[in-house]
């Protein structure tokens, strides 16, 4: 038995959340606003979204960050993306439009605002879009600097954090709006991969073999059903040891 659908997930993310799953995806929403201090340093505006514990052991499989700014110069900005686990800080933007000459210049993209959707499959790159005319001047899906991709393989339960550092004096801005989608899959033996989980025994799907299931099968005696747990057409002595030495927890 497998439960790919787990129903027990309650997304929350920190002070305003709006959680949404959707089969194998969830998404967790802060409208929270606040505001990106000017030449902030170490005082960024931070969202958590957190994703609690489900009742499997699951693996991410994809990722994508939405993130809403106001802001009049983007190429101040810096935005960074850290998983749970703490393993890496991904670089979604790094001042872009930073260059020392030449458009768009030494203080980065001058343009206004942010409504962006960072995906590894988008086909421009956020760091590389800049526009005279275009408001917000970052929109829709653009390329992180640093691939989400990476992430793929680690556990999404936990706390993911967001930042966002303002690092030139001079404008500042406000984070209005933040979303983060986790792909995952079912990954039962826990090496990072997906897999289906498997549960001999367990006749009625509540991830225990226990009496219940043995009920089940001794109802089911030299007949057939969904007892034949060695498929070999007969509810039998075989399957009655298939169950009992399943007894217990599944994983
Ligand atoms: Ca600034
Ligand atoms: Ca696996
Ligand atoms: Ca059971
Ligand atoms: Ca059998």
């Amino acid at each position: 038995m497998n439960e790919r659908l787990p129903s027990r997930w309650l997304l929350t993310a920190m002070l305003v959340p709006v959680a949404t799953l959707v089969a194998d995806e969830l998404v967790v929403e802060s409208t929270l606003v606040q505001p990106v201090p000017d030449d902030s340093g170490n005082s960024s505006a931070l969202v958590e979204f957190v994703v609690p514990s489900s009742g499997d052991p699951v693996v991410t499989t994809g990722v994508r960050l939405s993130l809403r700014l106001e802001h009049p110069w983007v190429g101040d900005l810096r935005v960074t993306l850290r998983p749970p686990d703490g393993s890496t800080e991904l670089v979604m933007l790094d001042r872009p439009g930073l260059v020392p000459a030449g458009f768009p210049g030494p203080f980065g993209c001058g343009g206004d605002d942010l409504d962006v959707v960072f995906d590894d499959s988008a086909s421009a790159s956020a760091q590389d879009t800049c526009s005279l005319v275009a408001s917000p001047v970052l929109a829709g899906p653009l390329r992180p600097l640093q691939a989400l991709q990476s992430l793929s393989g680690i556990d999404p339960e936990g706390s993911w954090s967001l930042t966002v550092t303002d690092l030139q004096p001079g404008d500042s801005g406000q984070l209005i709006g933040a979303s983060l989608l986790v792909e995952f899959e079912i990954d039962c033996d826990q090496d990072g991969l997906p897999d289906e989980c498997t549960c001999p025994g367990d006749l009625d799907g509540d991830r225990v073999v226990g009496g219940a299931d043995l009920s089940g099968l001794l109802s089911q005696w030299n007949g057939t059903g969904e007892a034949d747990l060695d498929a070999n057409g007969v509810v039998d002595g075989a399957d009655l040891a298939i169950l009992i030495s399943a007894w217990g927890s599944c994983r």
